[in-house]
């Protein structure tokens, strides 16, 4: 509980000291974040937004790894994986997810299928989390006509893998609806159905994580976006909406977010449009503290901005 207050009073200071480095990529425009902590190394793996600025739509053809020791610093390793990577797929290098089971390293992204209408979710998987990463299956994990059908064809998008202690692995995603599903132990084929889970205008970018005895999911909401968040004691819910995580973030429709814990702190990171010639197809990852209540909910995000 000690800890807890001291980290408490010195919230504005932490968050002075991250404040210089946002947006925390500037060579390059970042969207979409995936963090992993490994061997006490951030990985983050990014979406990457090549759109010319004034120009409307999403232009993305791979996916980025950075890393750091530090959360403020972050080394570009250029893009580790391309739609090219994917022969069933088409393009759109949309959010993904990298989680490790077994030594091993799964990829999990969104794309456009080449056959099936719409948005699909892969699984590209490496003996290292710096790759080389290979499609693991030439083939989608979930397709848009696996799913109950709305109105959109890319209510298929946005995996987040969570690996619960106990080794079982879940996968959420969607758009419009939140849907989740059990991976098999060999992380690359869905073990039984495909759920359901009911939140206030959930809009996408689920994420999942856990701290102590709580799972929590945290997900994009509305458009413009802010990222609300749900609490429950198992990763199969049911889950308790809790309220607002981060507001709406400027210069950018969209909010996506990664949660992680790195070096007793937590972070959450996220997107806005803030860099010069920014915008909604212009996005850039940014960090900040994420603190917790004594009673496990999470107090709101204070975007800091350079
Ligand atoms: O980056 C393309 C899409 O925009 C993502 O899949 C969504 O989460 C939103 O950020």
């Amino acid at each position: 509980k000690n800890k807890e207050k001291s980290k408490e009073d010195t919230s504005v200071e932490k968050q002075d000291s991250v404040k210089a480095y946002n947006p925390v990529i500037k060579d390059v425009y970042t969207a979409d974040p995936a963090a992993m902590v490994y061997n006490d190394t951030v990985y983050l793996y990014t979406g990457h937004d090549e759109q010319e600025a004034g120009k409307d739509g999403y232009l993305m053809n791979d996916w980025l790894l950075f890393t750091s020791t530090d959360m403020k610093n972050f080394e570009n390793h250029g893009p580790v994986l391309k739609t090219t990577d994917f022969s069933w797929a088409k393009g759109d290098a949309w959010a993904a997810h990298v989680v490790e089971k077994g030594g091993k390293f799964y990829w999990y992204v969104t794309l456009e299928h080449a056959a099936v209408p719409g948005k699909s979710i892969g699984v590209a998987v490496a003996d290292s989390p710096r790759g080389p990463f290979k499609d693991a299956i030439g083939k989608a994990l979930i397709t848009n006509d696996m799913t109950t059908q709305t109105d959109i064809t890319w209510d298929d998008i946005d995996p987040a893998v969570f690996i619960d202690d106990d080794g079982q692995a879940y996968i959420y995603w969607g758009n419009t609806v939140c849907k989740w599903a059990k991976l098999k132990d060999n992380m690359i084929e869905i073990e039984g159905d495909i759920h359901v889970i009911d939140l206030p205008k959930f809009t996408e970018a689920p994420w999942v994580h856990k701290r102590g005895e709580y799972y929590y999911l945290s997900f994009a909401a509305d458009f413009p976006e802010y990222i609300d968040y749900a609490m429950a004691t198992s990763p199969e819910g049911p889950w308790e909406y809790k309220g607002r995580l981060n507001d709406r973030v400027p210069n950018s429709g969209t909010n996506h977010q990664a949660i992680v814990e790195y070096k007793d702190d937590w972070y959450f990171i996220y997107h806005n449009g803030k860099l010069p010639d920014g915008g909604d197809f212009r996005r850039s990852v940014c960090v900040d503290h994420l603190y917790y209540n004594e009673d496990g909910t999470i107090k709101q995000i204070v975007q800091t901005e350079t």
